[in-house]
């Protein structure tokens, strides 16, 4: 039975040795509870580290971890502390955790670290890999394992992998500034689908993609030669229900059942009675603005001193990471900060700030969430913010203002949240002050509206949403196995090919028998080429034609020693073996005049664009060109020329990459059907992996092999993936 592998940099567990024995834990995060809907039954297994070092644990304790792993469906990925140190510390935590927050002053990169990151990765994959089954579904998260899922792709290549990210993913200009950028986006290109929190970290990796890889990206996918990766934003969601349902609880509780810290806000409350609770959560981290929320709120005294005593800060910094430098810096940072204000305000009856730096458990966070009149949430960056969510969720009575950054994920789905800057403290104060006047119809308003949509997308509505997404894909994937050049249709190409009596050829060049290059010229006809043409062309009643909407200049120069037929510039030019070129279409050039004017202007003003000018046509390339820039400008031009183009017989030919203006009803599927005529060919076959090749493959006859070159759009009935495959197939029919 196929099965879904969960992976993550830490098991859902927690794993406590006592003397001989192990216990395992459940963990409450939210990850874990959103996957508890995929991670059920016997159909799924969780792969990743237990949480204990392999130094930690002697050779009977392993296995006792092991089983009990086992029992929770779980199977550990054993690490070292030298592996912890440099893979989790050091490049995950020190590397990508600040660049992907904007931090670039704290990234390090360091190369041992980099390679230790590979190698963990690397660790994790073989593990998938030896219990990797046919049907198998695996779900990758977050920014530790951002190489594994090309890894496990390497081995197993029709296997179905979906990819989630829990932090943003920055803008093209931050991560273009890491070394080893191009590793981290194919490792993550592994994947058929990769998640993100919002539509802005879609948008920054796509662009990424295609700035630095130079892939195409239709949409929201990203196209490879022979695979096509969705990339879609799926806001995760909480468990609102259990939020909501221990608030409930939690209100209807007698004194007596009360925990001990909401005694103490009782009683703090009852002497204080106008005190509002201003409430802020977060892991010790520089990205949750903790520094800023305190020196804000330090402001917010000083601007409106009648606060003074009738609001509190309630901070829990939860203890994260203190093994990294920059975290001790931090939390040194706030211990000052905290004491400076509290020192500075405090009066006999009140103190502003009441600080905690601990973990809590689930009911003193319940307490914290439903006593507090206002969350404060004022993160630098922060993926998506799940307390802000949960604080809504736990506001049983809908009363209770939430102050959102505008720089969390959380944000773009709160809007009804009075969002804010988190580095203006002008606006932080007054939102304050607004918020803490803010009439109670307003709250309920407000948060009956966010209620209802966190309680819709919940946690597990999400997980469920990115796995039916990841199902989908295999329908596209299915849909273009359809069409691939498979063994069984090469055999019978060939078989047809060596049966044959006449046989015709037509070869596209560029993407075809040669690659793309950054300049034209460079795109010369290798050796190999030449020798899989050559041997072609040898085959006795076998006519190759090579077909190319480039300039017969060019393609004389190259080919002319040869005796191929050779068609140029989309059909204008015909050189038959042996012979001189001849003008097949009556075409004429007068009109260059008027339009290359046009085509130097925008040249000009689009870095990267160059101007080809062939016997009857001009082309615009933009193939170097910033791929915004580009399209944008392409359509530009479209449209500055349509209205030139009236007056003459012309028309704009849209390539890959380029813009062509030529006469009119010229274009390669006419001229290969004139090389037709005269002659009875019982073996017609046509490649090519343009726009412009479909127009062969749509005016050849219904019985010719017609194959696309590259995973893309087409009335072809094949395609291979890439000129190495053409190669490939090429030199069978020699
Ligand atoms: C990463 C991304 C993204 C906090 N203190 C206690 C406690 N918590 C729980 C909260 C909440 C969770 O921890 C924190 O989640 P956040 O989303 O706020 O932040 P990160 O840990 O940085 O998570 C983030 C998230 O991944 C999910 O994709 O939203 O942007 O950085 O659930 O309730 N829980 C308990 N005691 C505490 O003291 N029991």
């Amino acid at each position: 039975m196929s099965k879904t592998i969960i992976i993550s940099n830490r098991l859902p567990l927690q794993l406590e040795i006592n003397n001989d024995s192990i216990t395992a834990t459940p963990s409450v995060g939210g990850l874990a509870t959103g996957m508890k809907s995929v991670h059920s039954g016997s159909d799924s297994i969780w792969v990743g580290w237990s949480g204990l070092t392999e130094e930690s644990l002697n050779t009977e304790n392993q296995n006792l971890v092991s089983e009990s792993l086992k029992k929770h469906q779980c199977l550990g990925v054993p690490l070292s502390e030298l592996e912890i140190e440099g893979f989790y510390y050091g490049f995950s935590n020190n590397t990508l955790w600040p660049l992907f927050h904007y931090f670039m002053e704290y990234t390090e990169f360091d190369k041992e670290n980099w390679e230790t990151y590979q190698s963990v990765n690397q660790k994790f994959a073989n593990i998938v890999l030896e219990n990797l089954e046919e049907g198998d579904t695996i779900w990758i998260h977050d920014y530790q394992l951002l190489l594994l899922p090309e890894m496990i792709r390497k081995q197993k290549p029709n296997v179905t992998i979906g990819f989630f990210l829990h932090i943003p993913f920055p803008s093209y200009e931050v991560f273009r500034t890491i070394p080893c950028r191009q590793e981290l986006l194919k490792g993550m290109l592994g994947a058929n689908l990769i998640g993100f929190h919002t539509y802005d970290y879609e948008r920054h990796f796509l662009s990424s993609v295609q700035r630095i890889l130079g892939y195409e990206i239709n949409f929201n996918n990203v196209q490879l030669d022979n695979r096509i990766i969705k990339v879609d934003s799926f806001p995760m969601g909480i468990d609102y229900d259990k939020f909501h349902n221990a608030a409930k609880i939690h209100d209807q509780k007698e004194k007596g059942d009360k925990t001990e810290i909401q005694q103490e806000i009782d009683k703090h409350l009852q002497d204080s009675k106008q005190t509002k609770l201003i409430l802020s959560i977060d892991r010790l981290d520089y990205t949750k603005g903790i520094a800023n929320r305190l020196r804000a709120f330090e402001y917010f005294l000083d601007k409106y001193p009648q606060f003074k005593g009738k609001a509190r800060l309630v901070m829990l910094a939860v203890p994260s990471r203190s093994d990294v430098p920059q975290y001790q810096i931090l939390k040194n940072e706030i211990d000052q900060l905290v004491g400076r204000i509290n020192g500075k305000f405090a009066e006999i009856s009140w103190t502003p700030i009441w600080y905690f730096y601990r973990s809590m458990p689930f009911e003193n966070l319940i307490d914290l969430y439903t006593s507090s009149e206002v969350a404060l949430l004022t993160p630098i960056r922060d993926g998506m913010n799940l307390v802000a969510k949960e604080y809504i969720a736990s506001r049983v009575d809908m009363k209770g203002v939430l102050i959102l950054s505008e720089m969390t994920g959380a944000s773009k789905e709160m809007s009804e949240a009075l969002i804010i800057n988190p580095n203006n403290f002008e606006e932080i104060a007054d939102t304050l002050k607004f918020a803490l006047e803010m009439p109670e119809e307003e709250q309920i308003k407000r948060n009956s509206a966010l209620q209802k949509r966190l309680k819709r997308y919940d946690v597990e509505k999400w997980a469920n949403d990115f796995m039916e997404s990841l199902e989908m894909t295999k329908t596209t994937l299915k849909k273009y196995s359809l069409k691939k050049l498979t063994s069984s249709v090469k055999e019978e190409i060939l078989s047809r090919f060596s049966k044959a009596t006449n046989r015709i050829l037509y070869l596209d060049y560029d993407g075809t028998l040669a690659p793309f290059e950054k300049i034209p010229e460079d795109a010369k006809p290798t050796q190999k080429i030449f020798d899989i043409l050559d041997k072609i062309h040898a085959t006795p009643n076998t006519k190759l034609i090579l077909i190319t909407g480039r300039d017969k200049a060019t393609f004389d120069k190259w080919f002319s020693h040869k005796e191929y037929t050779l068609i140029t510039e989309h059909g204008a030019w015909l050189k038959e073996s042996n012979k001189e070129w001849e003008l097949l279409e009556r075409v004429n050039n007068d009109w260059f005049g008027s339009i290359a004017p046009v085509l130097e202007s925008f040249t000009d003003r689009t870095p990267g664009s160059l101007i080809e000018e062939k016997n009857y046509s001009l082309a615009w390339h933009f193939r170097n060109v910033d791929p915004d820039l580009g399209k944008l400008r392409a359509m530009e031009l479209k449209t500055t020329i349509q209205h030139l183009i009236a007056n003459h017989n012309l028309e704009i030919l849209e390539g890959d990459k380029v813009l062509e203006i030529k006469v009119s009803g010229i274009d390669k599927g006419k001229s290969a059907c004139k090389m037709l005529t005269g002659k009875e060919y019982d073996f017609i076959f046509a490649i090519g992996d343009d726009w412009t090749d479909e127009f062969m493959f749509k005016e050849l006859p219904s019985s010719s092999y017609t194959v696309k070159v590259g995973l893309k759009k087409t009335i072809a009935k094949y395609y291979v993936e890439d000129t190495h495959q053409v190669h490939q197939l090429l030199k069978e029919f020699s």
